[in-house]
């Protein structure tokens, strides 16, 4: 095995340990991995915070496959292909009023650097060439690509890259675990912190800055909730300046907290929004900024041959993503799986809190279906505990992710109370375990 694993260098993975000790997966249905030898793993985390409806399922597999064979690939650029257009549609549908605009990306990390330049461009059209500073917050998690490790916040995906992109500044975050260690939902304090963005506008003035972006729930760093109001001081702070407001939803999206986007499930909308993942159900690579509508227009001027934003993708709107993308829509709508957290969100709240007073637990997170655990570390090995847990989950059959000594959860949406049930068995044992 280790000579056939030589070649490929894995991405946010310890490379040297993970080929001593290979985990892998073969095929998937439902809440469900297998591995070559036909162990089933219960998802936890709905692959990578992206397959929402749950793994393999027909209609899209369908639409992939008749897709392929129908039209593997159209030209974006002067170019279209029906479903580009029916995809942002939908899209637009479901989200938030007014944005209505949709601009096809990859990934997430793509969708990122996309928003970011409309931002700043979206001022430059406008007569505003003055703003170009991009705000970020402390622990934000935007993608790897130079924008958004730029505007990022985690520190490891920024320290070995140099200078990153210059004009950028961060808020503070909102971890206070202090105050509100184990709120159940939302924190009740710390929207005051919103006002560090008045203390960066006093420091660089407002007319130089573009845009300020934050993810409603900050997850990569490992479940981070806004408190009670944040969000909507974010957005009257942004509205004061004249800065536009980026929601990183690329894992709020598509029915995460309970509504398609967590802006609406927060009641607080955004100028740009930045999502992947959930859009193909992860089968296929895709990602979108949804734009409201004034911002498009901002870009409609001049003479109407000429291209109006100068960015885009060889695979933006790629026909087999598109395919993916509306059967995906198409069974979210079927199911009800949009507004399923909802439903789900108590009995989930109930099962990550039940981790309260297991050893080393220091903090439990909830929102939607979306779940974190905070633990102690290890004295002197940050993220060896929790790594130690997600290893022994594994071992029993269960996909949990880990972040420093957080466990995050964020199941497929389709999840039972009997899935929510045997999370509960198996972390917990795996966190006593590794007292
Ligand atoms: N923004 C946010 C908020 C994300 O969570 C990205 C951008 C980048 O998306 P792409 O598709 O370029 O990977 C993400 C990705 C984790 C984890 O451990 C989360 C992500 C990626 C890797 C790990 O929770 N989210």
């Amino acid at each position: 095995m280790a000579e056939r694993m030589d070649a490929y260098w894995m991405p946010f993975t310890a490379n040297r340990q993970f080929k001593k000790a290979p985990r892998l997966l073969a095929r998937s249905e439902g809440m469900y991995f297998w591995t070559p030898e036909g162990r089933q793993i219960l998802d936890g985390v709905a692959g990578l915070w992206c397959v929402n409806a749950g793994h393999a399922r027909p209609k899209i597999v369908q639409a992939i496959a008749h897709q392929a064979a129908e039209l593997d690939y159209a030209p974006p650029f002067q170019m279209g292909h029906p479903k580009a257009f029916a995809l942002a549609e939908e899209v637009a549908k479901i989200a938030p009023a007014g944005m209505n605009k949709v601009f096809f990306t990859n990934s997430g990390s793509e969708s990122v650097e996309t928003a970011l330049k409309m931002a700043i461009a979206y001022h430059r059209v406008r007569g505003e060439a003055s703003r170009t500073r991009l705000i970020g917050r402390e622990r934000g998690y935007h993608g790897v690509n130079f924008g958004g490790i730029s505007v990022g916040g985690m520190v490891a995906n920024r320290k070995m890259f140099g200078t990153l992109l210059a004009g950028v500044d961060h808020i503070r975050h909102t971890h206070d675990p202090a105050r509100n260690a184990f709120a159940v939902g939302l924190p009740e304090h710390g929207a005051e912190l919103a006002d560090d963005l008045e203390r960066l506008v006093a420091l660089h003035d407002a007319s130089t800055i573009a845009a300020v972006i934050v993810e409603p729930i900050a997850g990569s760093t490992g479940v981070l909730l806004p408190p009670k109001g944040y969000l909507e001081r974010l957005r009257a702070i942004c509205d004061k300046h004249g800065i536009l407001l980026i929601f990183d939803e690329v894992i709020t999206g598509f029915g995460r907290t309970g509504q398609p986007f967590a802006a609406q499930t927060f009641n607080v909308t955004p100028d740009l929004i930045a999502c992947a993942k959930g859009i193909t159900n992860g089968a296929v690579p895709m990602g979108a900024v949804i734009a409201k509508q004034g911002i498009y227009d901002a870009f409609m001027q001049g003479p109407e041959h000429l291209i109006e934003f100068f960015h885009g993708y060889t695979y933006s709107a790629h026909p087999l993503a598109c395919a993916a993308g509306l059967a995906t829509l198409e069974t979210y709508a079927d199911e009800g799986l949009l507004t399923r957290a909802q439903q789900m969100a108590g009995t989930f709240a109930d099962a990550v809190h039940s981790f309260k007073g297991l050893p080393n637990v220091i903090d439990v997170r909830n929102f939607g279906l979306v779940g974190g655990i905070e633990l102690a570390p290890l004295p002197g090995e940050p993220a060896k505990r929790a790594f130690n847990v997600f290893l022994e989950c594994w071992e029993q059959g269960l996909l949990v992710r880990t972040t420093g000594d957080i466990v995050a959860l964020s199941p497929p949406l389709i999840i039972e109370k009997s899935h929510i049930e045997r999370i509960v068995d198996v972390l917990g044992k795996a966190i006593k375990k590794n007292a």
